[in-house]
């Protein structure tokens, strides 16, 4: 399977992040850009008005494809974001990341409106918890995600991912300090074209900044932890699972067996061979 490079290792334990250019072609933006926008007139879980991180259903979304959109868990919507899962090249740098014994954890599609009204936010990602273990440069991070960007991204003020490498590592301002924001010292805007995708470690200080430039910026992000964590998103639904790879079943957590004692803890005897698919 297909390694990091050395200067993706150095970036990826040093910043906490690093960026692979083109990893969908024009045709593949033009895809996924599409299919970003159908997802509006279906139902799902968006964020409503219930409490932080929390995603409620609705019947469908704002039809403007450039106004605000968060959609989780894509997977049922259609195979393009099954395949996505495992993306030869991508998965590659994921297992090398986070070893064999991971799972998929979460699907999102995020649209960015143009708005003087939103600020852009900075956070880690894993909620109250997660946000406070930071794991040494030298360890296996406990969740990461890839984010595949569908808008170029060319100026500061345009719903940039905006992040503050190295801060996987160390503590941060909180709650109880200043609140982090996306103009804080530190701060560093990523550039980029459609088609790149940004890796970024859960506990790395990350999010949105403003967006003024005129149109919405477009993501899909896809979400990896350990094997031993609990997904985001719904556990694996059948009409789901019909349409998976044995690899991609056991990403969504089925181990092939009922659930025991030991279970998701200690992996199934053909862990690697299913993961690494006869490159162990
Ligand atoms: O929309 C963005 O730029 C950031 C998304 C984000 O913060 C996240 O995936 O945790």
């Amino acid at each position: 399977m297909q390694k990091l490079t050395k200067a993706q290792r150095r970036a990826w334990d040093i910043n906490g992040y690093f960026v692979v250019e083109g990893a969908f072609d024009p045709d593949e933006v033009a895809f996924y850009d599409a299919q970003i926008n159908a997802l509006r007139a279906k139902p799902g879980w968006e964020p409503t008005n219930l409490p932080r991180g929390h995603y409620g259903w609705v019947e469908h979304g704002n039809p403007d494809p450039d106004s605000f959109m968060d959609r989780r868990d894509l997977l049922s919507y259609d195979q393009c974001f099954i395949d996505l899962i495992d993306r030869p090249g991508m998965f590659d740098l994921v297992v090398d990341i986070m070893g064999p014994y991971l799972a998929f954890s979460m699907s999102q599609a995020i649209v960015r409106a143009s708005t003087p009204e939103f600020p852009g936010y900075t956070h880690t990602d894993g909620g109250e918890g997660l946000r406070r273990i930071r794991v040494t440069e030298s360890s296996r991070p406990l969740a990461m995600k890839i984010m595949y960007l569908l808008t170029d991204v060319t100026e500061e003020k345009s719903g940039n991912f905006t992040v503050y490498p190295g801060s996987h590592l160390r503590p941060y301002p909180e709650v109880d300090e200043t609140i982090p924001s996306p103009d804080m010292p530190g701060a560093v805007p990523l550039m980029g074209k459609a088609g790149d995708a940004y890796f970024f470690s859960h506990s790395l200080w990350h999010g949105p900044s403003a967006n003024l430039s005129g149109h919405g910026r477009k993501t899909l992000l896809y979400n990896y932890c350990q094997l031993f964590m609990r997904p985001y998103d719904h556990a694996m639904v059948a009409a789901v699972a019909e349409r998976c790879t044995p690899r991609q079943r056991r990403l969504l957590g089925d181990l092939g067996y009922d659930f025991r004692p030991g279970s998701y803890t200690y992996v199934p005897e053909d862990q690697l061979e299913l993961i690494m698919q006869g490159a162990a």
